[in-house]
């Protein structure tokens, strides 16, 4: 596969749109969603039956499958469990390490405080097929654990034998039930409760676009993570960066989806068509090849030449990725001009695919540029947030003026004499 770098001063303002928006495809089956989630609301098990045989060719009994996930777990390579321990350790540690703690505190004889709880059931969504990646179930399931949700249910698509791996990282993640039900009809059935599945009130987990349409579809009813869309990778790279090890970071996000974006900016034209020719070098031998080449040839990727590592930073900004790789000297001066990423790898033995299993930080991740409003999956996802107040009678004294003339502007008096009340 040959590839170009381009002069990043040269791009279109179409390309620079393509680039900067990276929709997630789903405004297309919007309406063939909506029938999919309403038939599940109506007609419950019966509907997942009929979904499951049309869509995944799969007869299904019951979908509550939360029995067999033990068994499963047994029948997986120990070496895999291993690294499935491993990885769960690592990212339940990073995990306690963000559970919010209530607080109170004083201000001018104001007591005021925040206290956090966890949601009560939440839905996770387990890929399957292609992108059945036993490590995304860690990454719904154990942060919801760790916030303390008690009803945290997975769902992942029915299949001849389910993958017995994504079932065993189920297992050590610590889900309370597990769901034989895919695509739009498991958001559906997660959203509204069936026979066997017991409603929850967030659902959240990356899958096709068929689930994130479907989440599109119930939000409102049901709180959502965000819409995820194809991996993203930026590459920020001065000429220090590694050729090679850019080019194994690139290969390996676009491996994901032929509308992964891979983006490399780097200021030295050099090490442009360096990484150029690496990336030919290491495609020749990879067996998901044509995902990788067709990923590599969309407008939504390409290795660009920028005229300083300012205008790069200013592009990454823009950006928003949802990985962001910075292998250059200035690598913390780089990440401090830099507000929108959903996860950062800094140096060059940071890989992202470390982060996508072992570090133990959250592959959930915003794409599309939602990481200018939004970060990744966290504990934070899973717990809701209530203020507390105290006044003493001396504070609310101080305060009474400023209340009673507030509620009076707004024309409601009662609010005004429910101060005034307590000074009768
Ligand atoms: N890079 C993917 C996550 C993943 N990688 C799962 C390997 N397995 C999206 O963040
Ligand atoms: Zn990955």
């Amino acid at each position: 596969m040959t590839l170009e770098s381009e002069p990043l001063a040269d791009l279109g303002s179409e390309r620079r749109r393509a680039l900067f928006e990276r929709d997630a495809g789903v405004d297309a089956i919007r309406s063939q969603v909506r029938d999919i989630v309403d038939r599940v609301r109506e007609a419950g098990d019966a509907a997942i039956r009929e979904f499951s045989r049309e869509y995944d060719g799969v007869e299904v009994g019951d979908p509550d499958i939360t029995g067999q996930v033990e068994r499963a777990y047994d029948s997986v390579d120990p070496d895999v469990l291993d690294a499935i321990e491993t990885a769960a350790a690592n990212i339940r540690e990073f995990h306690e390490e963000q559970v919010p703690t209530d607080w109170r505190a004083d201000f001018d004889g104001r007591e005021l405080g925040r206290r956090f709880r966890p949601i009560e059931r939440v839905g996770v969504y387990a890929p399957g097929g292609t992108a059945a990646y036993p490590t995304s179930a860690l990454m719904g399931v154990i942060p919801a654990k760790v916030a303390g949700v008690e009803h945290v249910a997975v769902a992942t698509p029915p299949a001849e034998t389910i993958n017995p791996a994504t079932l065993a990282a189920i297992h050590v993640a610590g889900a309370d039930a597990v769901y034989s039900v895919g695509g739009a009809q498991a958001v559906g059935a997660l959203a509204y409760g069936t026979e066997s599945v017991t409603r929850v009130q967030k659902i959240v987990g990356p899958g096709n676009r068929w689930v994130t349409a479907a989440k599109a579809e119930v939000r409102g009813d049901v709180e959502i993570d965000f819409l995820a869309g194809p991996s993203e990778l930026l590459v920020l790279a001065d000429e220090t960066a590694d050729p090679d090890h850019v080019a194994a970071d690139v290969l390996a996000q676009a491996e994901h989806d032929p509308n992964a974006s891979v983006v490399v900016v780097t200021d030295d034209e050099p090490t442009a068509r360096a990484v150029c020719e690496a990336i030919a070098a290491r495609t020749a031998e990879r067996d998901r090849n044509d995902v990788i080449a067709e990923a590599l040839s969309q407008d939504v990727s390409g290795v660009f030449v920028a005229r300083s590592m300012s205008e790069a930073v200013v592009f990454a900004e823009e950006y928003a990725a949802e990985h962001l790789s910075i292998q250059a000297r200035d690598d913390e001066d780089l990440l401090d001009r830099i507000d929108s990423a959903g996860s950062v790898f800094l140096g060059s033995y940071t890989p992202v695919a470390a982060g996508d299993y072992a570090t133990g930080t959250n592959h959930v991740l915003p794409t599309s540029g939602t990481a200018k409003v939004t970060g990744g999956l966290s504990v934070d996802t899973f717990v809701r947030e209530t203020t507390v107040q105290r006044l003493d009678e001396t504070e609310l004294a101080n305060l009474r003026d400023t209340i009673t003339t507030l509620a009076r502007a707004e024309g409601l008096e009662a609010h005004a004499d429910s101060v005034d009340a307590r000074f009768e």
